[in-house]
């Protein structure tokens, strides 16, 4: 009989676009105790034949707001997403789509006040429910300077982020610090920031280093999370990009 983990250990994967996290993501799913959950991208390009990501890069303010309600919709659904295995790696989070998207397009005029409202009343909801319970225990920020995004999201070439500009990466990063490290908004678990700027191969030698943590973390429980702060705590500080 398969074990279903109804509350299983939950890490979240953040940074910019472009940083890395699906390559972190691909190295962890070799480990049999960790279920690897991808962000729905695919979903956001193709809802019933609509391309959502596509329409909010074309036209942003006609099409931010049912985007990110979308993004919202689809993020709840990993963060609720029972598996078979104790772990759970999870790409992004309603957090981060809330506190560095939804948050950059309102400022830059993207989104109406009152289409913020909406979109954080439903965040507040979510978030702030007991009955909804949004398990994060750990998070893994990888950090990475905005011009080493955009060459990465250059040389990916994803169709419709072809005009991403570093001024964005720029606010979007800043925006992922404030989130993390500035007492302004809610972070739900310590954070793990890894330098994310280094090219693939040192990038895997990093992560060997950090699964030591993860896995050791999650194999003995919460407990020796807590136990292992002392480690834990260099790591959280953040250091200068
Ligand atoms: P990311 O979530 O940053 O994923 P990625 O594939 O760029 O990650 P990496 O390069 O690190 O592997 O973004 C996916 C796309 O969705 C990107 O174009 C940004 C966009 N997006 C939003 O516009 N709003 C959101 O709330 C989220 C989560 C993503």
């Amino acid at each position: 009989m398969k074990t279903i983990y109804s509350k299983p250990f939950t890490v979240l994967v953040e940074g910019n676009i472009g940083c890395g996290k699906t390559t972190l993501l691909e190295y962890f799913e070799k480990y049999p105790e960790i279920k690897v959950l991808e962000e729905p991208v695919q979903k956001w390009r193709d809802l019933n034949g609509h391309n959502l990501l596509d329409l909010m890069y074309k036209d942003p303010v006609r099409w931010s707001m049912p985007f990110q309600s979308y993004v919202q919709q689809t993020m709840l659904e990993l963060h609720l997403q029972p598996t078979e295995k104790p772990v759970k790696l999870v790409e992004r989070s309603i957090y981060s789509a809330r506190y560095c998207f939804v948050e950059n397009l309102y400022r830059s005029g993207m989104l109406e006040g009152s289409e913020l409202e909406v979109l954080s009343h439903w965040f507040d909801y979510l978030t702030g429910s007991p009955e909804i319970e949004l398990k994060v225990d750990l998070i893994v920020y990888l950090r990475t300077k905005p011009e080493k995004a955009l060459e990465r999201i250059r040389t990916r070439a994803r169709g419709e982020e072809t005009g991403i500009s570093l001024e964005y990466l720029e606010e979007l990063h800043q925006l992922h610090e404030d989130w993390l490290f500035g007492n302004k908004f809610q972070v739900p678990a310590p954070v793990i920031v890894i330098d994310a700027n280094q090219d693939t191969p040192e990038m895997i030698q990093e992560y060997e280093k950090y699964s030591n943590i993860i896995l050791g973390a999650t194999r003995n429980g919460e407990k020796s999370l807590d136990a292992s702060k002392n480690d834990l705590a260099e790591i959280i500080t953040p250091a200068a990009v």
